[in-house]
């Protein structure tokens, strides 16, 4: 697979996602989508709890309040004529790579693709916030969905909540585009929140409540949900910022792969909290019944930066020596120092997984 075989310009999102549920609809991106810089909306991972609320751009209102001295609400006309700007964003669900944790935690079975990059077009959340004059008794801001179910026996709506000052960080976004078009239903039409550089769950979808807090915000995704729990133990607090990663795209797993033939491998990285990648490393690994060597890691070179929240293009050359299975790494480190762990870091929800990127496939 090659990038020049992926479909480009207004047809280019003829992939369908891959289902992972039905009803709600949950789908990963599938990898011939991952070969573009920018993932197509139409093929874009969906992560639903509830199912699509129905709402319209004419009927749709953002109300803000809590601790505010001057609470209003807000139309997308009037959301649409502010000030605006445009970022290109990794949205990771947290449950990314479960799969491959052992025991393997519940929740949905997500493969290593429950992630994409886009650009997201909006208005900085800061200026409503302005507007609404929160107080300084606040210490969160509560996030909420037009969207609502029942978990662990309890009614509720998809609400999240933010430290202050991330809420009222520049880049946080009410976001209204996806790659220059309106937002898609599946992913929060007319309006979501885009949080770059935090796992997607910040990211509330079909947003229409933003309230102040001034106590820490308890509601089951944020609490009970998307909480980060040892294998015993109390929860360790919300999954937060991305951890880094990275992730192979070319070989596919399991390709035959010609022997002394220069191969180009190819994947993107990326890192959480706007802290950029700094290296990725490439290991091939030889694998017969005495176990594997290999050449060490070897530096790929990266692609031109897109900003602190895009992924990183990066590829190498390997020319496979001998026929047999190999394994091939791939390791990410940012700006820093953190580096991709060789094993996934096991936690009861499987979340976070981050371990060094790895494909198998056979030299002919
Ligand atoms: N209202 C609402 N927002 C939501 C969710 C949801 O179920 N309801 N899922 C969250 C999770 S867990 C993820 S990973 C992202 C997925 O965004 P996407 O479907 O656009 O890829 O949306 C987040 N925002
Ligand atoms: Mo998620």
């Amino acid at each position: 697979m090659t990038a020049s075989a992926i479909p480009h310009g207004p047809g280019a999102t003829a992939w369908a996602p891959e289902t992972v549920t039905a009803d709600p609809y949950n789908a990963q991106t599938p990898s011939a989508a991952l070969a573009e810089p920018v993932t197509p909306a139409g093929a874009f991972f969906v992560r639903d709890h509830f199912g699509v609320p129905r709402t319209t751009p004419r009927r749709w209102r953002l109300r803000l309040g809590g601790t505010v001295a001057a609470p209003f609400d807000i139309g997308y006309d009037e959301l649409l004529a502010m000030p605006r700007c445009e970022l290109d964003v990794v949205l990771e669900c947290a449950g990314n790579g479960r799969s491959l944790m052992t025991p393997r935690p519940p929740g949905l079975p997500w493969g290593q693709r429950a992630v994409g990059c886009a650009r997201f077009g909006g208005v900085p959340f800061r200026l409503l916030a302005t507007r609404a004059r929160i107080e300084p008794a606040a210490l969160e801001v509560v996030f909420a969905g037009a969207d609502s179910g029942t978990v662990h026996g309890r009614r509720t709506a998809f609400e999240r909540s933010l430290p202050l000052a991330v809420a009222l960080h520049p880049d946080t976004l009410l976001a209204t585009h996806m790659n220059g078009e309106p937002l898609a239903p599946e992913h929060g039409a007319p309006v979501r929140l885009v949080v770059p550089g935090r796992y997607a769950v910040a990211d509330v979808k079909w947003l229409v409540w933003a309230r102040a807090v001034t106590e820490p915000f308890t509601g089951v995704f944020q609490a009970e949900e998307y909480v980060y729990v040892a294998s015993r133990g109390t929860p360790d607090g919300p999954v937060t910022t991305l951890r880094v990663k990275s992730l192979i795209i070319s070989p596919e797993p399991d390709s035959a792969v010609r022997r002394g033939h220069e191969t180009a491998v190819r994947g993107r990285a990326w890192s959480g909290g706007g802290v950029p990648v700094r290296r990725v490393q490439v290991r091939a690994a030889y694998e017969n019944e005495e176990g594997s060597s290999d050449g060490g890691w070897q530096d790929a070179v990266l692609g031109a930066p897109r900003g602190a929240y895009a992924w990183r293009e990066w590829s190498c050359l390997w020319t496979p020596e001998r026929p047999g299975r190999y394994r091939l790494l791939a390791r990410a480190t940012d700006e820093h120092g953190h580096v991709q762990p060789s094993r996934a870091p096991w936690n009861a929800h499987g979340y976070g997984c981050n371990p060094v990127a790895s494909v198998e496939l056979v030299v002919v």
